[in-house]
Order: C-alpha cells, then sequence, then structure tokens
C-alpha cells in the first residue's frame, strides 16, 4: 500500500499523505514511508523546497492511528514515538524547507507533523489541536516541546490541558500557521512560494534554514557565532559571486545550487 505520494516538480518535492480513508493517520506503516521519502528527499540534487500535505478533503493527517495505539504496551510507546520524534526531526534537518499545506484537521500527531515543517499554510477550513489528553495519553511526537517554542509555554498549556480545537483564523492569531487561505488555492498558494524559495540560491536558502533552526537551540551568543560561520560559508559557496554580480549588472541571477 503507498501512503505517499512523491511527486517531483519543476521547484521541488510535493508530497501527499494518503490514507483518506482514515483521515490519513499516522501508523507505523506510513511513518514508516514518510521516512522512505525523506531518504529520496536526500538524495535529490539541488533541492531547495517541498510541500507536505494530505490527500482528500478533510484531513492533512487526523493524528496518529488510534487503533493502532490501543493496545501498545508502555515500551511499545516508547519505541513508536521515538521513531515517530526521529521522522518528524528529518523535516527540520533537511536542507531544503519543508512547507506544510494544511488542508483540513491536522490533531494530535497530524498537528505535530505540520508543527514539525518549516511552513504552514493552512486552508480557511483548516482545525488544529492537540487532543491527546482526551484519550489519555499526551503528544508523543515532539507537540509538547514544537508547540510550546511556536506558541509560548501558556498557550501550549491551554491547548494541551482542554484539548480544544483551533479553527484556522485563530491558528494564524497564534502564530500557529503563517497564513490562511481559501481551500481552492491553497496547493497552488504554496506552489507559488516554492517558486518563489526555488528561484534563490539554493545553497543560501540552505544556509539560511540550518541557522535559524539550530540556532534556535543555542545561546544567542552561540547562535550568533553560528550565523557569522554560515555566512562566511556562503562566500565560499557557488552562488555568491553571481548573486552579486547579477545585481550590479542589472540582471536575473543564474545560481548554480
Ligand atoms: N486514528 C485512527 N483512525 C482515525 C483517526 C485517528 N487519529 N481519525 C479518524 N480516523 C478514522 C475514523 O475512525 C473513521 O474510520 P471508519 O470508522 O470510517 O473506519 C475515519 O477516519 C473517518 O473519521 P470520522 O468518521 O470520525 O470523521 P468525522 O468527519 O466524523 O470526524 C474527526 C473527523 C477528525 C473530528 C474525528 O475523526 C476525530 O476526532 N478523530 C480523532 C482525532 C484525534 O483525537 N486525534 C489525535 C489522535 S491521538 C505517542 C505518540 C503519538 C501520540 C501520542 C503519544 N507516544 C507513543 C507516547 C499522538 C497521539 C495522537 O495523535
Amino acid at each position: 500500500m503507498d501512503y505517499i505520494a512523491y511527486n517531483r516538480q519543476s521547484w521541488g518535492v510535493e508530497l501527499t499523505l494518503c490514507r483518506p480513508e482514515a483521515l490519513n493517520a499516522l501508523n507505523l506503516e506510513v511513518l514508516h514511508q514518510l521516512d522512505r521519502a525523506l531518504d529520496q528527499i536526500e538524495q535529490e540534487k539541488n533541492l531547495r523546497v517541498a510541500i507536505l500535505t494530505g490527500a482528500g478533503e478533510k484531513a492533512f493527517a487526523a493524528g496518529a492511528d488510534i487503533a493502532a495505539m490501543r493496545d501498545m504496551t508502555p515500551p511499545q510507546a516508547m519505541e513508536f514515538s521515538a521513531y515517530g520524534q526521529a521522522v518528524m526531526g528529518r523535516l527540520r534537518h533537511i536542507p531544503a524547507i519543508v512547507i506544510a499545506a494544511v488542508n483540513g484537521y491536522a490533531l494530535g500527531g497530524g498537528c505535530e507533523l505540520a508543527l514539525a515543517c518549516d511552513i504552514r499554510v493552512a486552508s480557511r477550513t483548516a482545525v488544529l489541536g492537540i487532543p491527546e489528553v482526551t484519550l489519555g495519553v499526551i503528544p508523543g511526537f515532539g507537540g509538547t516541546q514544537r508547540l510550546t517554542r511556536i506558541v509560548g509555554e501558556s498557550r501550549a498549556l491551554e491547548l494541551l490541558a482542554t484539548g480544544r480545537r483551533v479553527e484556522a483564523e485563530e491558528a494564524l492569531r497564534l502564530g500557529l500557521v503563517n497564513c490562511v487561505v481559501p481551500g481552492e488555492i491553497l496547493l497552488d498558494t504554496c506552489r507559488d512560494m516554492a517558486g518563489r524559495i526555488a528561484r534563490n540560491s539554493g545553497w543560501a536558502v540552505a544556509l539560511g534554514k540550518r541557522s535559524i533552526c539550530q540556532g534556535a537551540e543555542m545561546e544567542l551568543n552561540q547562535g550568533l557565532a553560528l550565523e557569522a560561520a554560515l555566512f562566511s560559508a556562503a562566500f565560499s559557496g557557488p552562488d555568491q559571486k553571481e548573486g552579486m554580480d547579477a545585481f550590479l549588472q542589472k540582471r536575473r541571477p543564474k545560481f548554480h545550487a
């Protein structure tokens, strides 16, 4: 069964979670196939951007698969959590920018998956939330950590403890998503954004992502040192001379990477 559709586009790669009959709920096999898709993404040459979305009209992903989790023992739950965290953690470490096109429910593990992406664009009908406490558990794919870093401790605690669902406009106010667009233009909006990213220097985009993502986990002084090192690395890359020459010569740059 193919749970992940992998489509190479002119601007990058589009990944679609394909389990619409269960609202794209994440079981071990879906996570495994996402992991393999990320292996493939790592093999792509000069990839600058990827879009991740869910198949069907209703859901990005309605969570970790509740039926599959029902009979897990504590050690199995630990293993499931560690694997899910590892797969989602890869999204932050790949050089390409990952855009989540949140096309409906993004609950529990589905919300955690969206939070692990670099940018979230939501349709007006998107619904986000971490309802795990209503099921007697807590988020296990990094949600308590990433949500807190994105919306702050008090809001994360409120969302966790109530388990309530957040509609797109509120998600925007909370900073949970970057923007909200009508569902009919969600993918085109993400593809336009992907196209803009793809026109820039892939080398520079990757350095910038690394500086922001790794720097966010450091003290300010360490983060600034990292930024200086990566800024300097840009000058040994293939695109710095071309980008600056193009500006000075009033033409469009032709980037290599
Ligand atoms: N898991 C499994 N199946 C799901 C599912 C899920 N999360 N969400 C939906 N489905 C299935 C439904 O069972 C139904 O299947 P059939 O009955 O047709 O066979 C089908 O998808 C359609 O769903 P509904 O009939 O319920 O559709 P509605 O439009 O009526 O409702 C809904 C949509 C999204 C409001 C509803 O499906 C819903 O409430 N779903 C559950 C949402 C939720 O609670 N998500 C959080 C899951 S808990 C951990 C690791 C990870 C996690 C925790 C710990 N460690 C290992 C420590 C993460 C936990 C979660 O994500």
